[in-house]
């Protein structure tokens, strides 16, 4: 089934400046969706239901992507803990309900990967939420996530409101975060090997072991696949969002280095945590619903460094 999302409709990207908003703006924009209607965090700040009711009311958004949240990789998620729980629930709470009280017509919630047990079987299915113990390096991020989840599901059931989660796997691309104490690993690597070239180093030291696994999902597929699922998906139940392939940290690192630095020499800091041995997600809802990516990791990487050179601050 497929409802058209008119090109006229007033569409609010919550989170507009983060990875996942900026490219979901572009896209809209890309497709000719001409009534964005947006606010920066200094315009509105999304953990005061007063202001975002206030917003809501002078801005009457018919669809709401809502991707806003504090984000971060693995050691901003276990030293950073009280804000990465806090800024999320609250954010999620406020629009989830300023979008119930202004009859917003859909809206899309987005996850994560983290929301599912350290131990779950892979590929990850997404009947596998809450039925087990989380990593502790991201559950304060996770229990956030989760109870986003709920939210739309509660909103859903009491309210008959037509809201819907989507949960992507680890994600990177153009404007990621490069700053190492908060990054996520695909930038981090690409700084590391970057700069290891730039100073005629060959050591570049990878944190943890090297044997966890990852999935990876370019940013401009994860877009993309948003606004499919605000045209196609309507259950209750939330929806994967991956490649469905992964790959050993290690291999990830070999990856980037052939691209930014293949002189370099890998060095592991066992002292750094691992995080979760394996997130490979079950994506055959996804498929069965029509969307796969098109990015390969290989030509993401490319395209991300290239991003990463044109950005690069020249003093
Ligand atoms: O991307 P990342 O920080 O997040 O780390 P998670 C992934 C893996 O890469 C971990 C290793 O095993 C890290 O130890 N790694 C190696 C590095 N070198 C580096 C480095 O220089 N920087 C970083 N950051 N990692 C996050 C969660 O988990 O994933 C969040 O904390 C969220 O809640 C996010 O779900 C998608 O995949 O471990």
């Amino acid at each position: 089934m497929k409802q058209k999302i008119p090109h006229d409709a007033q569409i609010f990207v919550a989170g507009h400046r983060g990875l996942v908003g900026s490219a979901i703006v572009d896209r809209l924009r890309a497709e000719g969706y001409r009534n964005l209607v947006l606010a920066t965090r200094q315009q509105l700040d999304l953990r005061d239901q007063a202001a975002v009711n206030y917003w809501f009311r002078a801005n009457r958004p018919d669809y709401v992507y809502l991707v806003a949240g504090t984000v971060g990789g693995i050691l901003a998620n276990s030293t950073r803990p009280a804000e990465f729980i806090y800024d999320n629930m609250m954010i999620h709470a406020t629009v989830v309900h300023a979008a119930y009280s202004h009859g917003v017509k859909k809206l899309l919630y987005l996850g994560s990967s983290c929301i599912y047990p350290r131990e779950a079987p892979q590929p990850i299915r997404e009947e596998s939420l809450l039925t087990g113990r989380l990593e502790p390096t991201n559950e304060w991020y996770a229990i956030a996530k989760i109870a986003g989840i709920k939210l739309c599901q509660s909103y859903r059931r009491q309210y008959g409101c037509n809201f819907i989660s989507a949960m992507p796997t680890n994600l990177y691309g153009p404007r990621d975060n490069f700053d190492l104490a908060s990054s996520h690993v695909v930038p981090a690597l690409i700084r590391k090997f970057h700069e290891a070239g730039v100073k005629g180093e060959e050591e570049v030291v990878i944190w943890g072991s090297g044997a966890p696994r990852r999935e990876f999902l370019h940013v401009e597929d994860l877009a993309h696949c948003c606004l499919y699922l605000m045209e196609h998906y309507e259950d209750d139940l939330h929806i994967n969002v991956g490649t469905g392939e992964d790959l050993s940290i290690r291999e990830l690192a070999e990856l980037v280095k052939k691209i930014v630095h293949p002189g370099a020499r890998l060095v592991f800091d066992t002292s750094k945590p691992d995080g979760t041995p394996r997130k490979l997600l079950d994506v055959s809802r996804l498929h069965a619903l029509g969307w796969k990516h098109s990015f390969e990791l290989r030509q993401g990487l490319e395209t991300t460094y290239r991003w990463y050179l044109d950005h690069l601050d020249p003093g």
